[in-house]
């Protein structure tokens, strides 16, 4: 590579996340070796409730601090055997920076140093080299062709592990299609207004859950979509047309291993594999539901292959847990025919490099790429860049509410601009 911006420093330290646990943040500057000039990006690192199992390790102190959450040993990590091997490297070479990495935790899941501390790094160096280039950083990471907005899917209903209400699945999304992004997303904003209005007409509790959209106690699925459908309508919008629904069961949270069924405590019931297969055709049928996520959990190859059978010429079923951004098991999926999409979630596999060779994988095999953020965020845009830089087509980042979440629509608003400009 000709040119080359020498990494002069790398810093980490520990902040808060949206749900005042710590996480980590870093620095990353760089300078240019004719002039010397000195460019620096940061970014932080988010933090999931429904982890799969497979995911890369996220390393917590587990002392007194923070109830054991702390970050001090990865910010350790991070400010000094990361630091010592890093600098020098040429910020440019992203995918030669994620390999020392790699190789310097040395594991399979990133348990050494933690996926949270290779992530930082990761994600602020490419930020870096972005400012250096003096690029958007969806234009420095994605080149020329960088261009499609993505469509939102707006969890406005949160469940599960999201939320202390009765609903068990975890998350109820609207999706609105539109011919811009700006537009989508005050179709969205606007629902989510009306949706506001018609549970506090009813009584219900409008607070917010994890993810910025409303837990009242509804108890089912299709409770939810009724009240979905009446906001959409009440906005003035055509259900099925202008508006799609999309839920994530986050079924791995339901499963009760031993007895091999998925409990859900607020409806009262268990259900089989089949049953919850039947379950989904049945909201299918009925509603505009066009993606499922983790609809099964996540060992359960079988029963994937089954669902995928059923509605997989129907809806998006998207693979979280099932897959977690690994290309491993996404090329088990593929080869399984398994699902059709897949979330990616870039902590769930720890560098930048490698969300994208999940990405790359994805696409070249007709699977959809969802790109996604945690329940736990922070006010970094990063994937509302990473979205418009893989032209993925679709984004899931939450309700139109809470700064941590309008902080990437906010942002996908910016990069429509500079698109339309360009
Ligand atoms: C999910 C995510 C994000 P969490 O399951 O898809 O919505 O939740 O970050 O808690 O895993
Ligand atoms: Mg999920």
């Amino acid at each position: 590579m000709s040119l080359y911006m020498k990494i002069i420093d790398i810093h980490g330290r520990e902040i808060l996340d949206s749900r005042g646990n710590p996480t980590v943040e870093v620095e990353v500057t760089a300078e240019t070796e004719t002039t010397g000039k000195k460019y620096t990006g940061r970014e932080s690192v988010p933090s999931g409730a429904s982890t799969g199992q497979f995911e890369a390790i996220e390393l917590r102190d587990g002392d007194k601090k923070y109830f054991g959450l702390g970050v001090q040993k990865v910010v350790a990590h991070i400010n000094n055997r990361i630091r010592n091997e890093i600098i020098g490297m040429n910020v440019l070479d992203q995918v030669a920076i994620d390999r020392r990495l790699i190789e310097l935790d040395g594991t399979d899941n990133k348990g050494n140093l933690g996926a949270n501390a290779l992530l930082g790094v990761s994600l602020a160096c490419a930020k870096c080299a972005a400012e250096a280039m003096q690029l958007p950083l969806h234009r420095y990471i994605g080149g020329i062709n960088a261009k499609i907005l993505p469509r939102p899917m707006m969890n406005v209903i949160n469940g599960g592990v999201h939320a202390k209400n009765k609903l068990d699945f975890q998350e109820f999304m609207i999706v609105p299609k539109a011919d811009s992004f700006c537009d989508a997303l005050r179709m969205g904003a606007e629902i989510y207004h009306f949706l506001k209005k018609i549970l506090e007409e009813d009584h219900m509790l409008t607070a917010v859950g994890d993810e910025g959209g409303f837990a009242p106690d509804l108890a089912t699925a299709k409770e939810v979509f009724a009240y979905l459908a009446k906001a959409v309508d009440k906005a003035g919008y055509r259900l099925g047309e202008d508006v799609v629904f999309a839920m994530d069961a986050a079924s791995s949270e339901l499963y009760d291993e031993g007895r091999d069924v998925y409990v859900f405590p607020g409806e009262g019931v268990s259900r089989s594999t089949e049953e919850m297969i039947s379950l989904y055709e049945e909201l299918v049928y009925n509603y505009p539901l066009v993606s499922i996520e983790d609809g099964l959990q996540e060992n359960d190859w079988e029963g994937w292959q089954e669902l995928t059978k059923r509605l997989g010429d129907k809806v998006m079923l998207v693979g979280d847990d099932l897959f977690v951004t690994n290309t491993k098991r996404i090329r088990c999926g593929i080869d399984l025919k398994v699902a059709n999409a897949v979330l990616v979630k870039v902590n769930q596999i720890g560098t930048l490099t490698e969300a994208m060779d999940a990405i790359s994988m994805c696409q070249m095999a007709g699977y959809k790429a969802v790109i996604s953020h945690r329940s736990g965020e922070t006010e970094d845009s990063f994937i509302a860049n990473l979205a418009v830089a893989v032209n993925a087509g679709w984004i899931k980042c939450g309700a139109p509410c809470r700064a941590e979440r309008t902080a990437k629509y906010n942002e996908l608003l910016r990069i429509e601009e500079n698109i339309a400009k360009s």
